[in-house]
């Protein structure tokens, strides 16, 4: 099967790693959020196309699910005695990534062809592509005022209040190459359980994108469940925008682009509410959503492509 994941942090990466970790592999695209990069001591530091990269080569940190394993951190605590900037914390590994992209990027090398060439050394299988190879920072509207995202989600540890978020520059940006192609050529469009609000709107809100994914099948994995994101603000962000965090909320995000979701065991009781809504019918899978190991990745994965391939042969 050919499958296009859209992702973007911690969650995004575990389940784009337990698609690749089938047997047989499905053919893989993954298409990840930049929304997130930023610049730190001049550097380029892309966090969620790392983080997915870390995951699918098995390198990635299994505590925090971002940054490298066996990680050094003698720069990181070098610039703490000099007082530099410390609330973003930069293994030495991790310190080579954004270096070698950062000189690159300065020659004019594209953001999609530097990714393609990391995977190729981390040997990576699937397609890793950035949404875009235009910046398109995610600026977070708060109770604080306009705050750069890793600011809020970092620095501020996402307490300021969130009134809504905005995509800079993007009605000008473009898909990276390969995006559109990949769609395409997909059988089934994976949604992996990142946050809705700025992991995979920031995606979907790059021209050219959304209406591609609305041709396809596209189906969604809730990174809600019993009204808490696994990890990260999700949950918070929904409450402050005045929506009741659930994976019936995540369903009505997406809206009529979804034609399958999957929501976790812990919410089987939201599953009529869900497949009755009033916009066209969706259908919708209960699993153990919840990774906590490879196992879980796998496991998980496998059951996101049978659904899918029972959605397939029912259309
Ligand atoms: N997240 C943190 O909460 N604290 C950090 O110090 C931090 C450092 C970091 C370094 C490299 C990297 O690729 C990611 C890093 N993250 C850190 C995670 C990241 O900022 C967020 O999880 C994502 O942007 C949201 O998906």
């Amino acid at each position: 099967m050919n499958i296009v994941a859209l992702a973007g942090g911690v969650g995004g990466a575990k389940l784009a790693d337990g698609l690749a970790r089938l047997n047989p592999p499905p053919a893989l695209t993954v298409i990840v959020n930049t929304g997130d990069d930023f610049n730190l001591f001049g550097l380029h530091i892309s966090p969620d196309l790392d983080t997915v990269c870390y995951n699918l080569a098995g390198m990635e940190q299994r505590n925090t699910g971002w940054g490298r394993a066996d990680e050094g951190w003698d720069v990181y605590q070098e610039i703490q005695k000099l007082g530099g900037p410390d609330w973003f914390r930069l293994g030495d590994k991790d310190l080579a990534t954004h270096l070698e992209r950062t000189r690159r990027l300065g020659s004019g090398e594209p953001l999609s062809k530097i990714t393609a060439d990391f995977c190729r050394v981390w040997e990576i299988d699937p397609a890793v592509l950035p949404m875009s190879d235009d910046p398109v920072p995610t600026i977070v509207l708060t109770d604080q005022g306009e705050l750069a995202f890793q600011d809020y989600f970092v620095k501020l540890s996402c307490e300021p209040a969130v009134t809504g978020f905005r995509f800079q520059g993007v009605e000008n940006s473009q898909p990276a190459p390969g995006i559109l192609q990949a769609i395409q050529e997909a059988d089934l469009i994976v949604i992996c359980p990142s946050n809705p609000w700025v992991s995979i709107e920031p995606i979907l809100a790059v021209p050219g994108i959304r209406s591609a994914l609305e041709e396809k099948l596209v189906l969604a994995i809730s990174p809600i469940i019993a009204g808490e994101a696994v990890k990260g603000p999700a949950a918070k962000m929904y409450l402050e925008m005045g929506i009741i965090p659930s994976a019936t909320a995540v369903a009505k995000h997406y809206g009529n682009l979804l034609d399958g979701f999957i929501i976790d065991k812990q919410d089987e009781g939201l599953m009529k509410g869900i497949i009755n809504r009033e916009t066209h019918p969706l259908k919708v899978f209960c699993a153990d959503t919840w990774m906590k190991t490879r196992e879980d990745r796998v496991r998980l994965a496998g059951e996101v492509l049978d659904f899918g391939q029972q959605i397939i042969e029912e259309v």
